[in-house]
């Protein structure tokens, strides 16, 4: 019997995960470029500590969800029950991944959950930063 890779269809729908260990997604907003900035590391999505969070940091979030546009908000959310991948994040802005950049060491942190990072990617205003509290 002939074995063949599985094609790309078969892929996107394969029951096993797709994230690999870094990866960024944003939620809790009202849409997809707006949200509270979650990575991903063995199974499990994380927030990130707002501690020392800027523009240089939400673009490498942005860029790793492909916009181009620089973030136009940054935001500090809440939410209960996810624990703090990343605590002092000091990005340079081209870093490929949020985990690329410098930190105070995977799952050490001094935040309490009033601190979750979050992002607007484009320049444009949101609802988003009216319900969490952005600089
Ligand atoms: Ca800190
Ligand atoms: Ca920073």
């Amino acid at each position: 019997m002939l074995f063949t890779f599985p094609s790309a269809d078969i892929y996107m729908t394969s029951p096993f995960p797709q994230e690999i260990n870094g990866d960024v997604r944003l939620t809790g907003g009202s849409k997809p470029n707006e949200g509270r900035v979650e990575i991903y590391y063995y199974g499990t999505w994380y927030t990130v500590c707002i501690d020392y969070w800027d523009s240089a940091d939400a673009t490498v979030v942005c860029r790793q969800l492909g916009y181009e546009e620089l973030p136009s908000s940054l935001c500090a959310t809440l939410v209960l029950g996810i624990l703090i991948l990343l605590d002092d994040v000091e990005c340079h802005g081209w870093e490929s991944t949020l985990l690329d950049c410098s930190n105070a060491g995977l799952f050490r942190h001094d935040c309490g959950k009033l601190e979750d990072a979050g992002v607007i990617c484009g320049n444009e205003a949101s609802e988003y930063c009216k319900i969490a509290n952005c600089n």
